[in-house]
């Protein structure tokens, strides 16, 4: 695939494993959602040891980037369940297959850097609430070490090939599994304005493939 810009659109699959459906929340219950997101304990996302723009609240069971550990984290809130739900409805999962949630706060100017996500879990998905962003994708190289993908994934001079944009509008939820989660990495862009992202994760097959922890502890 060819670099372009994908317009947003009500349902799409633009590359592989990846799909992407707007409105998946009324805009009553993500103005719920970003009022309640304002009480959590977010914490700064540490990358390479130091502290990055963006902000996270995990629960279920909460992973180190460096090391590959994780370990249980808070049980998620009542309030948090129509994000659930959303995912669940939108990739035809059930609730309880999710292990793993993060809420991730970003302010204008924060970014995520090229990365897949952790080798520990399987499908992703992504809601996006109070501004938009733009997600990029592009092919990655090299084996996928467990615990993180942050940091350079590909040879220099490699980077621009192949990149594809998707602009996330609120209240829209992406979908990542098969080839764009295992064979393409992603990056958010600069943001623009504040935005909070709910990041839904089932666990790979390789640590039991099933939930733990996300309703229970
Ligand atoms: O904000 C998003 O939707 C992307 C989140 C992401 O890539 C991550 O947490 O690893």
């Amino acid at each position: 695939m060819q670099d372009g810009l994908f317009t947003a659109q009500p349902v799409s699959s633009f590359l592989d494993g990846l799909t992407y459906r707007e409105e998946v929340l009324e805009r009553e219950t993500e103005s719920r959602l970003i009022s309640l997101i304002g009480g959590l304990e977010f914490e700064p996302f540490v990358v390479r040891g130091y502290p990055s723009k963006r902000r996270v609240c995990s629960f279920g069971m909460a992973l180190s980037f460096r090391s590959g550990t994780s370990w249980p984290a808070r049980k998620l809130p009542d309030w948090l369940e129509p994000a659930l739900a959303a995912a669940a409805q939108s990739s035809g999962l059930k609730a309880d297959d999710f292990a793993h949630v993060l809420v991730t706060e970003y302010p204008p100017g924060a970014i995520i850097n090229w990365h897949r996500d952790a080798a520990e879990f399987e499908l992703i998905c992504g809601l996006s609430l109070g501004s938009s962003a733009r997600l990029r994708l592009r092919p990655a190289s090299g084996e996928q070490r467990p615990g993180s993908g942050y940091g350079p994934g590909r040879k220099p001079g490699t980077s621009g090939l192949s990149v594809v944009s998707l602009q996330l509008a609120p209240r829209s939820l992406y979908i990542m599994a098969g080839p764009a989660r295992h064979d393409w990495e992603h990056s958010i862009a600069p943001l623009q304005d504040t935005r909070y992202s709910i990041t839904l994760r089932t666990l790979a097959a390789s640590q039991g493939g099933t939930a733990r922890h996300l309703r229970s502890n």
